[in-house]
C-alpha cells in the first residue's frame, strides 16, 4: 500500500517535471549557464549580492523599478573626482569581455569601456560612446528601462567585485546604491 503510494507520487512528480522542464540538450551542464535578475531603485540593487561562476554564461536581466535613472557598473577601486565625488571604478569587471545585448529598452546612456560588443543591438546601444574607452562598461536605464546582457565569466575574474550606481554625481553611490559580486572558480 505504502509502496504503491510512493510510486504514484514519484510518477506524478515525474509527470510534472516532464511537463514543465524539457530535457536539456546533452551539451548543457548545470555549470554552463546562469540566469540572474537584478532590479534597481532608490537607492538599491536587488539582490545586493550576486554569485557568479567562472566559465558560466551569465544572462543578466536588469530592470529599473525606480523613479530616477539608475546605472550598473561592476568593478573595483572607486575613482573619485577632484571634488571627492565617487565617479566610477578603476578596474572594470567587463574589460575584455564579449558582451551580447539581447534587449535594451529605455536606455539613458551606455558606455562600452573595453568590453567587446556582440550583435547589432550592442552596436546600436554603444554607437555614440565609441571613443569613451577610459570609462568602465556601464548601462544606465531610465525609469521602467530594462536590458538583457549575456557574457561568459573568464577565469581571471575570481574574487570579490562591487556593483554600483554613480548617478547624480555619485549621490546614488553615497546613498548606498551598491552591492557585492563574488566570482568563484
Ligand atoms: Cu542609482
Amino acid at each position: 500500500m505504502r509502496v504503491g503510494f510512493v510510486l504514484a507520487l514519484v510518477l506524478v512528480m515525474g509527470a510534472r517535471l516532464g511537463a514543465r522542464a524539457p530535457i536539456p540538450p546533452a551539451s548543457a551542464s548545470p555549470r554552463s549557464g546562469q540566469s540572474l535578475v537584478v532590479t534597481m531603485g532608490e537607492y538599491w540593487f536587488r539582490p545586493a549580492r550576486l554569485a557568479l561562476r567562472v566559465g558560466s554564461t551569465v544572462t543578466l536581466r536588469l530592470a529599473n523599478q525606480g523613479v530616477l535613472a539608475h546605472e550598473l557598473m561592476v568593478g573595483r577601486g572607486v575613482v573619485r573626482e577632484a571634488s571627492g565625488k565617487p565617479d566610477r571604478y578603476r578596474e572594470d569587471f567587463f574589460a575584455g569581455l564579449r558582451v551580447e545585448v539581447l534587449s535594451a529598452v529605455r536606455v539613458k546612456r551606455a558606455t562600452l569601456g573595453k568590453a567587446r560588443p556582440v550583435g547589432p543591438l550592442a552596436e546600436k546601444l554603444f554607437m555614440h560612446e565609441g571613443m569613451e574607452r577610459e570609462h568602465p562598461f556601464m548601462v544606465d536605464l531610465e525609469p521602467r528601462g530594462t536590458a538583457v546582457l549575456r557574457f561568459t565569466v573568464p577565469g581571471g575574474r575570481v574574487g570579490s567585485w562591487e556593483m554600483g550606481c554613480f548617478e547624480q554625481d555619485g549621490a546614488h553611490y553615497l546613498a548606498g546604491m551598491k552591492g557585492v559580486v563574488s566570482v568563484t572558480p
